[in-house]
Parts: C-alpha cells; structure tokens; sequence
C-alpha cells in the first residue's frame, strides 16, 4: 500500500483489493491490518465500497435454449441494504404510446411503471376500439380513428390484455408493475437492469405465452454495490394462439 499525504491518495494492490470488496467487513478487516494511521480513510473508503449500484443481467431462453423475445424482467426490492439508497427513479409520470397500425397493437408487449399513462393513438384509416376487462384496469375507449381518445393512467399492479371488438385478433398486453426496475427482453432474449441499489431482490419473469410447468420459478438474488450478476430464466411457452386476421380474400385452405 502506498499512502501519500501529500495528496491524501492510496495507493497499490491494497487499495484495489479494498475497492474491489464487496462491502463493509472485508473493508474494515483489512483497515484494522492496515494499523491505524490512516484509519480515518480506512472509514471513508469503507463507506465508498459500500455504496453504488449493483446491474442484473438476466438471460431468457425457452427450454431448447433459444433466446425469448417480449419477456418481462422486474426485479422488486425486498431489503436494501445501501445506507445511502439511491432516488428512486421518478416512473409515475411516464408517458407510454400503444398504437393501433396496420390492424394491430403496437407494440403487443409493454411494461410500465404503476401510475403510467399511456395513450392509444390510431394510425390506421379505419375505426379501432380499445377495451380491457382485466381486474388491473378495466376501461373501454369508444370507436375512434383520426382523434385520439384521452390517454388512460395503469394505476394497479398486474396484467392488462387489451382488445379491439372490431377486430378480434388484435390483442396487447401490458405488465403493470410496482417496481422502477424492468424491462422487456428484445430479440436477443437479454435484459441488463442497471442502478440497483445493494440489496435482495425479487426477480421474475413473465411472458403472455408463459407456460408455469417447466419455467423457472421467480429467484430471490442479493445484490452487492457494485455487483454485475448474470443469471437466467428458462421460460416454457404455449403454443402461439390467436384468431386470424380476417382477410377480404379467403385462399383455400385457409
Ligand atoms: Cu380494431
């Protein structure tokens, strides 16, 4: 170790093998080794290994191995064991678009933050109706097309499967959660969830085609600060269901 009073800076392997700890007691363990001249920064830098964000990496295959797409990743906060929590990232005045293109929602999987508003702007030539009869937000927009219908606010916690009663194929779903920590995997089946703040964690994964039988059951993980944690989740599917789009011209075999 290297201290240097002039500029008050340490130094080395010592002080790489303190900033790498991954919390208070290995820190102090070593202050104590350390003797006590430089104790006071043996505190500081004790507290600094402690505080920070910890990222969750979060892999989603189906049980043949290949990558999901629009799977829903929230991770929940159980105990945080940051003494200086991060703000909580501000989620109640978003804005979310779910639009209606081409006779279909877009996009067909969204995850919101509760209290998220969330407009449904048409962008079709033709008349589109929004309904839900989920228990997370029952609501229904009446026929519209050029003039978006006031924006409706998600404000429970759970699953929301949106309608059109025009078109019975069109079909969205929208994960309300309670927690600033989510995202939807892309194409790649991956999510990173950054500027977590040390703590346990209830991580699950959902998905509109999730089968339970065969998927992984939701993990409880401890995050450090400054901790990069890779796990993943094995998401069984059902069988893709859903009523054909009508077309004007019926081909045989249809
Ligand atoms: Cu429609």
């Amino acid at each position: 170790m290297a201290y240097d009073p002039a500029t008050g800076s340490i130094s080395g392997t010592y002080w790489r093998q303190l900033t790498s700890s991954h919390g208070l007691t290995s820190a102090i363990r070593g202050c104590v080794a350390a003797r006590t001249t430089v104790l006071w920064f043996c505190i500081a830098a004790a507290y600094t290994a402690n505080v920070g964000a910890g990222v969750l990496k979060v892999a989603v295959n189906d049980p043949q191995g290949l990558p999901v797409a629009n799977a829903v990743v929230t991770a929940e906060l159980i105990q945080s064991t940051d003494p200086t929590p991060l703000a909580m990232p501000a989620g109640e005045s978003q804005t979310v678009t779910i639009s209606q293109k081409n006779e279909q929602f877009e996009p067909i999987v969204s995850v919101v933050r509760k209290g998220t508003v969330v407009s449904f702007p048409n962008q079709d030539d033709i008349l589109h109706n929004v309904y839900s009869f989920s228990n997370a937000k029952k609501f229904q927009l009446p026929l519209y097309r050029d003039k978006a219908p006031t924006p409706v606010t998600f404000d429970k916690p759970g699953t929301v499967i949106l309608g059109c009663n025009i078109h019975d194929w069109m079909v969205a779903y929208v994960y309300v959660v309670d927690t600033p920590y989510f995202r939807k995997t892309s194409d790649d089946g991956f999510v990173e969830l950054n500027n977590l703040p040390a703590g346990s964690y209830r991580v699950r994964v959902d998905h509109p085609r999730k089968r339970k039988r065969g998927s992984t059951a939701p993990q409880t993980l401890s995050i450090g600060p400054q901790d990069t944690l890779n796990t993943e989740f094995v998401i069984a599917l059902k069988p893709e269901w859903r009523p054909r789009k009508h077309t004007t011209q019926p081909t045989r075999g249809d």
